[in-house]
């Protein structure tokens, strides 16, 4: 006979079935190689987005007669001092967590850090993954299926432990 167990790992297949397949990421990792100009003290273009697993490089050019550097300490990067339009490339990298992670450039007065771990001037941000306050991936297609998945297996719980066993003679 079909008893409880028979139906609580079915539901446990399915849900899971279910999850893997609305939830799996179907990209693949990527290659970014960034080029990025300096120029009247600002980086340009200051914002680029990845996601986690990708692997990314920097290539940086200065186009000001005077020196920058380039900084992007949460993952070790640093350019060190440089003028001219000579390119530096930094190091690649692969993400692996989420998080909006700012590069900056270290001369005096470039740019400077806020109390909340930003910053202003000569900087700018790579972000990984979704930025925080984006909603989430729509979860109702899994709360339906695990609803109805959920009724299911009560119901067969329910029907395999009030069905009296026949006595046999
Ligand atoms: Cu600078």
């Amino acid at each position: 006979m079909r008893g409880p167990a028979f139906f609580a790992a079915f539901a446990v297949i399915l849900s899971t079935a279910a999850v893997v397949l609305l939830v799996a990421p179907t990209t693949q990792a990527k290659e970014f190689r960034f080029v990025v100009e300096m120029r009247q003290t600002s980086f340009s273009p200051s914002f680029f987005r990845v996601e986690i697993g990708d692997n990314v490089t920097f290539v940086v050019y200065n186009n000001d007669s005077f020196d920058h550097t380039f900084e992007l300490p949460d993952f070790a990067i640093s350019s060190g001092r440089f003028v001219g339009p000579n390119p530096w490339t930094s190091p690649s990298f692969t993400p692996t967590q989420n998080g909006t992670f700012w590069f900056h450039c270290s001369v005096e007065g470039h740019a400077s850090r806020r109390a909340d771990g930003s910053w202003t001037g000569m900087a700018g941000t790579l972000q990984v993954g979704e930025p925080v306050g984006t909603p989430g991936p729509d979860l109702t297609p899994i709360l339906v299926v695990g609803t109805i998945v959920l009724a299911v297996t009560i119901a067969g719980i329910v029907y395999a432990t009030r069905r009296k066993p026949v006595e046999k003679k």
